[in-house]
């Protein structure tokens, strides 16, 4: 999915990051890996796998910590022709280079996950979606594999209890940065796009990540958009998809339309290029017709709350009533017009004081006066030049013009005047308000700025007096609001009964009726652009008809084109490719013309979860027995941008599809989880004052003149709270994360970490960060820190390296019987990993594995069964070094299909007691032992106790009597009897 984010472009990077080495990994001599720690700005030339790597750049303030390595294209420029510097030997912590291409190759050849098209289906699922990346020509950024390692582990985890996992992976494909690309450089998009995608699948791979690649697809496929575009047909033939003449978004500069969420500001959202608004007939889609539906279902959601929220909030469910106004000229002669108002408070209408409607009004220019016209059209220019979100900000200072008309109210036969005002906005309710500068804080400020009576109508109380500086917007109780023309009287009834009092009464009379909007907007379905699915419909122009095409023939395909800049006229590029424009109607034989705008890049990603249950299937666009197998999707991962749109929009397509019989569910996706967001590693900075001397940043606001330097964090340490300069610890430092961009130089990137540390590491870090969930900073030591961990998990299981550095082929587990302490500590750790990962709290399950591999440094032996259970444990998170272990433990198969170890119940009570010691019949102390501790273990206890391994160090023992849970005895050797007993 395409989050609009920018992230490096690495020309260089054409291969995996790594690949299998036929070197020892300890070999002597010369190395052809990257050192560790890099020396700012050093340049190690890698002539085994022909890829440049070059350190961190020091920016005049940059830190100059060995920080994972950002390969930016002006960064290479810059250390290019460098010396190379000869790299000092590096060992490695354990051989990730080898196991991880090892099974990653093992995987492959094995097709180990893939999800076979026939299954038990007697099995639970567990369908555990990510959504699907846009290719960008920057290649994966450390964002990704944050929700991606998520959902490999829950896939693995699942797979492992038993259940049928899909775990699919595509591409989102079609969209604006290949086709800007192709205008830059003629580049075919999908030339460009297929590179992308073979980038990204490498770097995926070599991640480890557990797809099942036999069911990789891309949006821009014809295989794949036929079913997009059979989805359109569908939508058509229900009147669900329509052509209007409405006000768009048109950016000249990118000679395209935009939709409203591609413009911020009031420029587009890519290039920020300014945006003005222009009426074009438009392929719309009807969501406003699932708005009930889009709202209602939320709520047996299993998603966060937030976004839910912003769903309510996008759809804008709002009740009220439409009121209408006769419309008279300045001699209050009647015009044969009404103007239909939309208010959610029908309780304030004696308030009315004056009506607005807004500049794009299609009445307007029937009422306009003459001696106004020029004003009001000068207005709706400007008008046209702005954002809705401009014209809606209540900070900005109102503006309007009058039209030269009134208005009679109905309630009381007022005639108050019509402005024009851009505050209301053409596409909401009628686009036109009866304003109440009373009780609205928009039009109060507007009738103040413009003069226009206020009449106050509801009072908290009912008694006491406004406050005539600001507008009273509560409810309350109704005064100054009856009229015995009208035979409406108000007067005392709370606001909600008023209002409902208001609207039976317009009913009645013919002046309105109840009404419910929405904020809701159909959906803008046409981009000016190549590079997105065709739509399936002809035009003919003489009878001004458009036909749909027909099923069968889909896919409609993309015309090739060599000239992909836009025409700048609002004709899409397609409209050059004349041969496929001009076609002929299958069933009537009539000659017409292609609809040329494609469709928006969110088109694809719609449905495209479905198509993973079925990819392909050429006759349907999901069995029926399929989807009804594998829907909904059980959780889906992916960033918190998407909680509108994408989100929204899927759920409509879902719903249409739901109607027609396709799916069987309500909702395409049961869970929704957004991952945090991973910012750059924390920086720090100091500040001088004019004389170029350190001060404490609390100071530095008071001085008028300082200046910023961004200190290395060698350099930094903590003092209580606070970051403090080491040589200096008066100076308290400011500590800052920001968003990795390229500008900042702060962008990590995962190829980097993976050749440095190795997947498992990165994947492990990634997880370990923080709450999935959360916002996060990089940190170099804490990669280092879950990588020392990885290797001394290496080193529990295989034991310490020869001399040489070679590590021995088995592993040092024995085939003893766990003791008690031994099985505690294992089930504790089971117990918590479950738990942890069914609740997606993966930070906290590592820590349980940290903590097993500590205790279990302290084991004399390691029993097989332990290391295995163990090894299980870690499979979801760090699978490469899982399976390695997992063989040389003796298994010859992969361990992605073992059942996941189950915490045994009884080895969770955490109950101790206190065991007396007796040493030759004399109790000298006792020791803390877990209940049903063994007599070796107790003994172990006792030799290790303070004040008990006087009496037992260096001692002979004749025999020991233990009474489990009762006592321990030691009786010693005669010899020893005079020294020890004192
Ligand atoms: C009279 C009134 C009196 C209003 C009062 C509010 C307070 P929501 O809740 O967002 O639906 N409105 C209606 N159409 C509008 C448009 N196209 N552009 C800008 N504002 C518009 O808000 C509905 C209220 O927003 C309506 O109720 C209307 O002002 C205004 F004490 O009518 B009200």
């Amino acid at each position: 999915m395409n989050t609009g984010s920018q992230y490096l472009h690495n020309p260089l990077l054409s291969q995996p990051p790594y690949q299998p080495l036929p070197i020892p990994f300890f070999a002597q001599g010369q190395r052809p890996f990257l050192p560790r720690k890099l020396t700012p700005g050093s340049t190690v030339k890698n002539e085994f796998l022909g890829i440049h790597f070059y350190g961190a750049k020091r920016r005049g303030n940059a830190c100059g910590r060995a920080r994972i390595r950002s390969r930016v294209g002006g960064e290479l420029a810059e250390v290019q022709g460098q010396e190379q510097k000869q790299e000092p030997l590096v060992k490695r912590a354990y051989p990730f280079h080898e196991i991880e291409p090892k099974w990653q190759e093992y995987w492959e050849k094995n097709k180990t996950f893939r999800t076979p098209d026939e299954i038990d289906t007697s099995r639970p699922k567990f369908y555990v979606l990510d959504m699907f990346p846009y290719p960008s020509g920057a290649g994966l950024h450390v964002g990704h594999p944050l929700g991606y390692t998520a959902t490999d582990i829950l896939a693995r985890f699942k797979r492992m209890q038993g259940f049928n996992v899909l775990h699919p992976m595509g591409w989102d494909a079609f969209g604006l940065p290949a086709e800007q690309y192709a205008i830059e450089t003629g580049t075919h998009p999908k030339i460009t796009t297929l590179r992308n995608i073979n980038r990204f699948r490498i770097q995926l791979k070599s991640l480890g990540f557990s797809y099942d690649w036999d069911r990789e697809i891309s949006t821009v496929e014809p295989e794949y958009y036929k079913w997009t575009q059979w989805i359109f047909l569908q939508l058509f033939k229900r009147g669900l998809a329509y052509q209007a003449e409405v006000p768009v978004n048109w950016c000249p500069a990118l000679g395209t339309v935009l939709a409203n969420e591609e413009v911020i500001d009031g420029v587009s959202e890519r290039g920020g290029h300014p945006v003005i608004r222009k009426p074009m007939r438009q392929w719309m889609l009807k969501i406003t017709e699932y708005a009930d539906r889009l709202l209602e279902d939320l709520d047996d959601l299993e998603w966060p709350e937030s976004v839910k929220e912003m769903q309510r909030n996008w759809i804008g469910r709002s009740e009220g009533a439409e009121l209408k106004f006769r419309v008279v000229d300045g001699d209050k002669m009647e015009r044969n017009l009404e103007l239909t108002v939309f208010t959610t408070r029908p309780d304030t209408i004696f308030g009315v004081t004056y009506l607005v409607v807004a500049p794009e009004h299609p009445l307007l220019s029937a009422f306009v006066s003459e001696a106004q016209r020029g004003d009001v059209e000068e207005y709706k220019d400007i008008a046209s030049k702005k954002s809705d979100l401009e014209r809606t900000e209540l900070q900005k200072e109102k503006t309007g013009v009058f039209s030269g008309s009134f208005a009679v109210n109905p309630a009381n036969g007022e005639a108050i005047p019509i402005w024009v005002a851009d505050y209301v906005l053409g596409s909401y309710g009628t686009g036109a308000i009866m304003a109440v500068p009373a009780h609205d804080t928009r039009d109060h400020e507007f009738a103040l700025k413009y003069d226009i009576p206020i009449h106050w109508v509801v009072t908290p109380d009912g008694e006491s007096s406004p406050d005539s500086k600001v507008a009273y917007s509560g409810e309350g109780i109704i005064i100054n609001s009856s009229d015995s023309m009208s035979g409406l009287d108000i007067n005392g009834l709370l606001s909600g009964e008023a209002a409902s009092r208001v609207t039976e009464w317009a009913e009645k009379t013919s002046n309105g009726k109840k009404k419910v909007n929405y904020k809701l907007r159909d959906w803008l379905f046409a981009r000016q652009r190549y590079w997105g699915e065709p739509i399936p419909i002809i035009f003919f122009d003489e009878t001004g008809e458009s036909v749909p095409l027909s099923e069968t023939d889909l896919p409609l395909l993309l015309p090739e084109l060599d000239d992909f800049t836009p025409t700048g006229t609002g004709e899409p590029p397609l409209s050059k490719a004349e041969a496929w424009v001009q076609t002929m109607d299958q069933s009537s034989g009539k000659i017409g013309r292609r609809e040329t705008s494609t469709m928006p890049q969110w088109a694809g990603s719609c449905w495209y979860y479905l198509r993973f249950m079925d990819p392909k299937n050429s006759k349907e666009l999901v069995s029926k027995e399929k989807e009804m197998y594998w829907g909904p999707v059980d959780v889906y991962v992916g960033g918190a941008e998407h909680a509108v749109l994408h989100l929204l929009y899927a759920r409509f397509w879902h719903k249409v599809l739901y109607d027609i019989g396709i799916v069987s569910t309500k909702e395409p996706f049961k869970c929704v989880i957004n991952q945090g967001i991973i910012l750059g590693e924390v920086q720090y900075t100091a500040y001088k004052d004019a004389d170029g001397n350190y001060v404490s940043a609390e100071a530095a606001d008071s001085l008028g003149e300082y200046t910023q330097e961004v200190v290395t964090d060698e350099k930094v340490t903590k003092s209580g709270e606070f970051f403090v300069l080491k040589d200096n610890p008066n100076v308290r430092l400011t500590a800052r994360a920001y968003k990795m961009s390229k500008s900042r130089g702060n962008v990590v990137n995962p190829d980097d970490v993976v050749f440095e540390y190795g997947a498992d590491s990165l994947r492990l870090y990634e997880m370990f960060m923080g709450p999935f969930r959360d916002s996060k900073t990089w940190s170099t030591s804490g990669i280092e820190g879950v990588h020392r961990f990885l290797a001394r998990t290496w080193r529990l299981l295989i034991g310490s390296p020869s001399p040489s550095g070679t590590f021995k082929g088995g592993t040092v587990a024995t085939n003893v019987e766990p003791s008690l302490e031994q099985l505690r500590a294992l089930h504790k750790c089971i117990a918590k990993v479950t738990e942890e990962i069914e609740v997606t709290r993966f930070n906290t399950g590592i820590s349980a594995m940290m903590e097993f591999i500590n205790a279990a440094y302290k084991w004399e032996k390691l029993p097989v069964s332990v290391a295995e259970a163990f090894v299980l444990l870690l499979a979801p998170y760090s699978p490469h070094m899982a399976e390695e272990l997992w063989s040389r433990l003796g298994h010859s198969h992969s361990l992605a299909y073992e059942a996941f170890p189950k915490a045994n119940p009884d080895y969770l009570k955490e109950s101790t007691i206190t065991l007396p010691v007796q040493i030759n019949g004399k109790t000298r102390g006792t020791i803390q032992v877990e209940e049903g501790c063994s007599e070796e273990d107790a003994f172990r206890l006792a030799s290790k106790d303070e004040k008990l391994s006087k009496y037992l160090d260096g001692k002979s023992i004749k025999k020991r009597i233990f009474v489990p849970g009762k006592i321990l005895n030691v009786i010693l050797d005669r010899q020893n009897v005079k020294v020890g007993a004192q």
